[in-house]
């Protein structure tokens, strides 16, 4: 430890830790350190309005990390959040000091308990030296059952957006008068400013599932990233008043009824779509000087596939024309992404979460920091491209990529969440495993459904169901053909 001074007020500094890993880039090298361990679920990071690295621990805790001490101090418990798996304390931001008052107030957005179904709000605390005081509900929206969203963020102008999942409820997204599935705009006093799209209404955009990542570029456009059902992740430029699809459309509008509906209602395609899906979570806007070769891109962290993306945006940012892959399932699932203003980027990790990929590491969950150093002095990574197709000749393929995020690797699920493909007594009843496997399944109050899975064609249907039925040693000697497939299909499509 030494001590550093400033202005007579000294701090203890804690000596940058070593990079574990060196990314190398055309001209920089970068540093990946870990800077701070055993953490719950950091599910938003941001830099807060004291120069240090704000964050929530998704079961309630606002914390603040101070960069030179490199020791954390809780700021806030929040008490009343309440839900499970994707509910908790999510997406916060905060204001920058106000010229005349000095003050800064944060937002953040949490569930908490209705008699019959979840809630989802928005409070404003002031911000006080070592603590937040003084919350005030900005806004509150009632019956969620599941995709929460929710992030915040604040434009350069000064107004406050906030994403809301659709709630798992269906109709929602398209339904004006429900503040699910939206991007809300406030004044940062939660007024509605009057040049929003309908007057009186905070709703900005509309059409949205499930948004997990809002961030503004320096020529203030929005952007987003959004989780699709079974297909369809989506990475969104975010227009005022502008119709997103959902859920009428997932990605772009290339089915008939889509087509029909995004000419009816100018609905507004994706700048990305990922399927299969990635499962994409907190998004940060770099532009920052100190690694020009990231400079004009979209910092993207996913949950599903486990890494970091950099996608660089065209000059004007209305298109993506460039995608590399990061950190690639070395640290589980990221989380959460936020950029310093000296040009940091720091990531979190999110394996104590309802749906970890495999046994958390002790030192569980991390919160990472990307930084430029000089030289290369740990083990070299380099960015990838993306894989361009699923390898579809291997069934394992199949599986790992449509089926194991939430069934798991091995097939055994997650007990109360997503059943064990290994001991379900549906791969013995081979025509109602076709059609669970074609036509998803919802049982009633579970608010994770299995997907449909129609849009993969019959031979990969069949592979993946033989796969499941014989890949873990247990042996179901017949196999299900591709007709059968069809066949199921007819059926529904007739029955
Ligand atoms: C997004 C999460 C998710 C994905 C991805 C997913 N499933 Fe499921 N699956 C579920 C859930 C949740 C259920 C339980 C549905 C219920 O009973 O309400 C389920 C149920 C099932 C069942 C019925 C099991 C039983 O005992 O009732 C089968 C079979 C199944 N899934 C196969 C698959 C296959 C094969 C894939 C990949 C092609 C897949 N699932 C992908 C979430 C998922
Ligand atoms: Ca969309
Ligand atoms: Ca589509």
């Amino acid at each position: 430890m030494i001590t550093s001074c400033v202005l007579f007020q000294c701090r203890q500094v804690q000596p940058d830790p070593l990079p574990l890993f060196n990314i190398v880039l055309d001209s920089s090298v970068l540093g990946v350190q870990e800077v701070s361990t055993n953490n719950k679920v950091p599910w938003e990071l941001m830099w807060g309005p004291d120069n240090t690295l704000w964050y929530t621990e998704q079961e309630g805790r606002i914390y603040r990390w101070d960069p030179v001490s490199g020791k954390r101090k809780l700021l806030l418990h929040i008490t009343d959040v309440a839900g499970k798996t994707t509910a908790g304390l999510l997406g916060m931001a905060a204001s920058a000091p106000d010229p005349a008052t000095g003050r800064s107030y944060l937002f953040a957005a949490y569930t908490f308990a209705i008699k019959d179904s979840i809630g989802l709000k928005l409070v404003r605390y002031l911000v006080q030296k070592d603590t937040l005081v003084d919350p005030k509900i900005i806004a509150a929206v009632s019956g969620f059952r599941g995709h929460y969203g929710s992030r915040v963020a604040i434009s350069p102008d000064h107004k406050l957006y906030w994403a809301t999942g659709d709630g798992a409820q269906q109709g929602s997204a398209q339904n004006t008068a429900d503040l699910k599935g939206k991007i809300l705009r406030f004044n940062l006093d939660g007024s509605i400013p009057a040049d929003n799209p309908v007057p009186g209404s905070p709703v900005w955009a509309k059409g949205f599932r499930n948004i997990q990542g809002l961030t503004f570029s320096d020529s203030a456009r929005l952007y987003t990233s959004e989780h699709g059902d079974a297909i369809d992740d989506e990475v969104n430029l975010i227009r005022k008043d502008g119709n997103f699809g959902w859920s009428v459309i997932e990605g772009n509008a290339d089915l008939t009824d889509e087509k029909a509906f995004a000419d009816s209602t100018d609905a507004i395609a994706p700048l990305l779509a990922w399927t299969p899906t990635i499962a994409p979570s907190g998004m940060a806007f770099y532009n920052d000087p100190k690694i020009p070769e990231w400079r004009n891109s979209l910092l993207l962290v996913s949950l599903k596939d486990r890494n970091l993306r950099v996608l660089r945006l065209s000059k004007d940012g209305h298109s993506i024309v460039k995608e590399k892959i990061y950190l690639d399932k070395m640290y589980g699932r990221l989380r959460a992404v936020c950029v310093s203003p000296e040009g940091d980027i720091y990531l979190s990790t999110s394996n104590h979460d309802w749906n970890p990929y495999s046994k958390p590491a002790a030192d569980d969950d991390k919160i990472i920091r990307i930084t430029k150093v000089d030289r290369i002095t740990a083990k070299v990574l380099r960015g990838k491209a993306p894989e361009t197709k699923v390898s579809r000749e291997n069934a394992m393929g199949l599986y790992r990529v449509y089926c194991a995020s939430c069934h798991k690797e091995d097939g055994s699920g997650s007990p109360g969440t997503f059943p064990s493909l290994r001991t379900t007594p549906l791969l013995d009843q081979p025509q109602q495993l076709i059609d669970v496997f074609l036509f998803g399944k919802n049982t009633k109050n579970n608010p994770n459904r299995m997907p449909s899975f129609k849009f993969l064609n019959n031979e990969e249907a069949a592979a993946v169901l033989n796969f499941i039925r014989k890949g873990w040693g247990n042996n179901n000697s017949d196999s299900i053909t591709e007709a059968a497939v069809q066949e199921r299909r007819i059926m529904k499509k007739s029955g």
